[in-house]
C-alpha cells in the first residue's frame, strides 16, 4: 500500500482549509458553504487562527467583527439571505467572547439557521494550573465556559488533538447542511491545540460540492395529504421560514392560486406567499385579522414549514373549528408531530408541488374562496384607511407604513423584537411590499443591526436593506456594526424608532396587570419605585455619527419620507431617528397570547385582567 499523500498544517490552519473546501449546489447553483469568517481576537483565538487567517488558509476572508453576538446574527442575517446555502464562520478568543456567542447561537437554533462557531477553548495540556479567563468548575474538571453553547448548538464539539478534526468536521458540515434542523455549529478548539501541526491527510480537503437535495415525500404520505385537501371545506396554508428556505415562494402560489388555498404567513415566512392572490397576510397574536378570521374558522391547516410556535397558535387558542385537522409539510421532525399532524416529510417545494400535481382540476369550496377574499379586501382596506389618515403627531404605525410604502420589492427590511414588528406584522401585504427579515423566534433585540449588514455582505439582496429597530433595541448596543460596514464599504438605513422607552412591554404590562412599571427612559424622581420624572434626551444621530455613518432626525410622515430617500443613496449606514407617539395600531388581530398574570389582588384591575384571562384561556384545546 502506498502511503497515504498528507499536508503538514496547523489544527486552526487545516480547519479553514477544510472548510472553505466545501461547496453547496441547489437547483444548479454552487455556493460556498463558508463565504468568510467574521473574528475578534484575543488570547484564546489570536495566534492559532489569526495565523491560519493571515496565511490564508483555505482563501476565507476575514471580517473584523465588534461584538461576538452581533457576528453571530450578521452570520444569520447573511445565511438568510442565502436561503441558507453560504454561511459565515465566526471565530471567538475563550471566556466572555465565548459567553457572548450564546446569545447569537440561540437565535441561529431556535431558528434553525446554520451557522459555524469557532470559538477557542482551555489549553488541553493542562499545564499551565488555573489560566486568564478560565472559570474553575465545582464538580467538574473537564468543563468550560464553552459548554454553555452546547443547549443553544445543534452540533458542539471540543478537539484536544489535532487528528480529531479528520471525523469531527464532516460531522459539524453535515449539521450545517440538514436544512430544518440547522443551528449555530460549534467546534470549540483548545488553544494550544490550534497551533499545534499535523500530517493531516490530502484528501481532507479535497474540495467537495455538497448537493442540497430535495427530499421528496412518501407517495402514500402524500395521498393521504392531497385526500384531506380535497375533502376539506375551509383549508388553508401556513408559509413559514421553511418555504422561504426551500425557495419555494413559486410552488406555494402554484398550489395556492390553482386550488383556491387561502395562505398566511408566520414572521419568519413573511414574504413566502408573495405571490399567492388569496394571502391573508400575518398570522398569530400580533398579525392580521384576515389571516386569523381564516385560521379560526379552517378545517384542514396545512403548515408548511413552520414551527407553530406559540404567537403563531395563539398558545393554541386560535383554531376552533371542532373538526380542524393539520397536515405539516418541513424536514424536522420536532415539527411534523405538533397538532396531531399528518407528517408530510419532504423539502418544502417537492412537498407542494407533490400536491400540486395530486391535486390537479381540484379547488376548494367557492364560498371559502370568496370568504377569503373578503376577509382579506376588508383588511388591506382597513390598512389603508387607517394610515392613510395622518394623526398630528407621527405614531410608530405611522412610520412603519412609510417605512413600507418606501420599500421596494428588491430590497429588505429588517425586523426583530419591537412595536413595529407586530405593526409590520399587520399591515404588511407581501404580494406587493417588500421583502422582509423578521425575527421574531428568538425575538432578539440587537440582531436586526447586525443582519442588515450580513445581507448586504451577502450580495444578494439587488436593492437597499433597512434595518427597522426601537430606540431600547439602539440602547441595548450591537449598533458598533456600523463601525465594520464602512470598514466594509457597506451601506444600508437604520431607523430608530424614538418612542422613549420599551413601549410593547409597556403595553404587555398594561395588558397582564394593568400599571406600567421601569420601561420608560425617564429619571428617578427622589427615591419613587418607578422611574417617573424628566424623559432623558439622547441623541441617536450624533450617536451614529460618532462612528462614522450619516444620519437624521425626522418628526413627521413628509420628513421621513424625505429621509428615507436620502438614506438610500449614502454611502454609508444612515441613521433615522423617527421621533414617534406610541399610539396602539386601531386593528385588533383577534387572536391571543397567553403570558403569565400574577394572582394578586393589586393593582385594582387586576381581577378584571385575570377574568378576561380565564376567558380566552377557555379558548385552548389540545391538539393531539
Ligand atoms: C435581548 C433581549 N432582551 C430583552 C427582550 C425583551 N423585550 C422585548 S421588546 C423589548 C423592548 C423593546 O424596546 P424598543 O426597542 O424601544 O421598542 P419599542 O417596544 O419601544 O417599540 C424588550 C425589553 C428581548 N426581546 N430581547
Ligand atoms: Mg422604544
Amino acid at each position: 500500500m502506498p502511503r497515504q499523500k498528507t499536508i503538514r498544517l496547523t489544527t486552526a490552519q487545516a480547519i479553514l482549509r477544510y472548510f472553505a473546501a466545501q461547496h453547496t449546489r441547489r437547483d444548479g447553483r454552487e455556493r460556498p458553504l463558508i463565504g468568510g469568517v467574521f473574528g475578534i481576537f484575543g488570547h484564546g483565538n489570536a495566534s492559532g487562527f489569526g495565523h491560519a487567517l493571515a496565511t490564508g488558509a483555505g482563501g476565507l476572508t476575514y471580517h473584523q467583527g465588534k461584538s461576538e453576538q452581533a457576528m453571530v446574527h450578521a452570520a444569520i442575517g447573511y445565511v438568510r439571505a442565502h436561503n441558507l446555502a453560504s454561511t459565515l464562520a465566526v471565530t471567538a478568543s475563550i471566556g466572555p467572547a465565548s459567553t457572548n456567542l450564546v446569545t447569537g447561537a440561540g437565535t441561529a437554533t431556535l431558528n434553525r439557521v446554520p451557522v459555524l462557531l469557532l470559538p477557542g477553548d482551555v489549553f488541553a495540556s493542562r499545564r499551565q494550573g488555573p489560566i486568564l479567563q478560565g472559570l474553575e468548575m465545582a464538580g467538574s474538571y473537564d468543563m468550560t465556559v464553552n459548554d454553555t453553547l452546547r443547549p443553544v448548538s445543534r452540533f458542539f464539539d471540543r478537539i484536544t488533538r489535532p487528528e480529531q478534526i479528520i471525523h469531527s468536521l464532516p460531522h459539524a458540515t453535515a449539521a450545517l447542511l440538514d436544512h430544518g434542523q440547522a443551528g449555530a455549529v460549534t467546534v470549540a478548539v483548545c488553544q494550544d491545540v490550534e497551533g499545534e501541526a499535523f500530517d493531516f491527510p490530502l484528501a481532507l480537503f479535497e474540495t467537495r460540492v455538497h448537493d442540497l437535495e430535495r427530499l421528496a415525500p412518501s407517495e402514500s404520505v402524500l395521498a393521504a395529504a392531497a385526500e384531506r385537501v380535497r375533502t376539506a371545506r375551509k383549508p388553508i396554508i401556513i408559509a413559514g421560514g421553511g418555504v422561504r428556505y426551500a425557495e419555494a415562494e413559486a410552488s406555494l402560489a402554484a398550489l395556492s392560486n390553482a386550488c383556491g388555498i387561502p395562505v398566511v404567513e408566520s414572521f419568519a415566512g413573511r414574504g413566502a406567499g408573495r405571490a399567492a392572490s388569496l394571502n391573508a397576510g400575518g398570522i398569530g397574536f400580533i398579525g392580521s385579522p384576515a389571516a386569523n378570521e381564516l385560521a379560526t374558522e379552517a378545517d384542514l391547516v396545512l403548515a408548511v414549514g413552520t414551527r407553530l410556535s406559540d404567537t403563531l397558535t395563539g398558545s393554541h387558542t386560535l383554531f376552533q373549528n371542532p373538526d380542524v385537522s393539520f397536515v405539516a409539510l418541513n424536514l424536522a421532525e420536532r415539527d411534523l408531530c405538533k397538532m396531531g399532524a399528518l407528517a408530510l416529510r419532504a423539502d418544502a417545494r417537492a412537498g407542494l408541488e407533490g400536491l400540486a400535481a395530486a391535486l390537479e382540476g381540484h379547488t376548494a369550496p367557492a364560498e371559502w374562496r370568496d370568504r377569503a377574499d373578503r376577509a382579506i379586501v376588508r383588511h388591506v382596506a382597513r390598512v389603508g384607511e387607517i394610515v392613510g389618515t395622518e394623526n398630528r403627531r407621527m405614531t410608530g404605525y405611522e412610520a412603519v407604513a412609510e417605512i413600507k410604502d418606501a420599500a421596494r420589492r428588491e430590497d429588505r427590511v429588517v425586523f426583530s423584537s419591537s412595536t413595529a414588528i407586530g405593526q409590520a406584522h399587520t399591515i404588511w401585504d407581501s404580494r406587493s411590499d417588500a421583502p422582509v427579515d423578521m425575527e421574531y423566534g428568538f425575538s432578539c433585540m440587537g440582531y436586526e443591526i447586525p443582519a442588515a449588514l450580513g445581507a448586504a455582505m451577502a450580495g444578494t439582496v439587488k436593492g437597499h436593506i433597512l434595518a427597522l429597530i426601537g430606540d431600547g433595541t439602539f440602547l441595548m448596543g450591537n449598533t458598533t456594526e456600523i463601525v465594520t460596514a464602512i470598514q466594509e464599504g457597506l451601506a444600508f438605513t437604520i431607523v430608530v424608532v424614538v418612542n422613549r422607552g420599551w413601549q410593547c412591554i409597556r403595553g404587555h404590562q398594561l395588558g397582564s396587570y394593568g400599571e406600567e412599571f421601569g420601561t420608560q427612559f425617564r429619571r428617578r424622581e427622589g427615591n419613587a419605585r418607578n422611574l417617573t420624572g424628566e424623559t432623558l434626551a439622547i441623541d441617536y444621530v450624533a450617536n451614529a455619527r460618532s462612528l462614522g455613518a450619516d444620519g437624521v432626525d425626522v418628526h413627521s410622515r413628509a420628513e421621513l419620507r424625505t429621509a428615507l430617500e436620502r438614506a438610500r443613496r449614502s454611502d454609508r449606514p444612515f441613521l433615522i431617528a423617527a421621533h414617534v407617539e406610541d399610539a396602539p395600531l386601531p386593528i385588533e388581530s383577534g387572536a391571543w397570547w397567553e403570558f403569565g398574570i400574577p394572582q394578586a389582588d393589586a393593582p385594582e384591575g387586576l381581577r378584571e385582567t385575570r377574568a378576561a384571562f380565564e376567558v380566552a384561556a377557555a379558548k385552548h384545546r389540545w391538539f393531539v
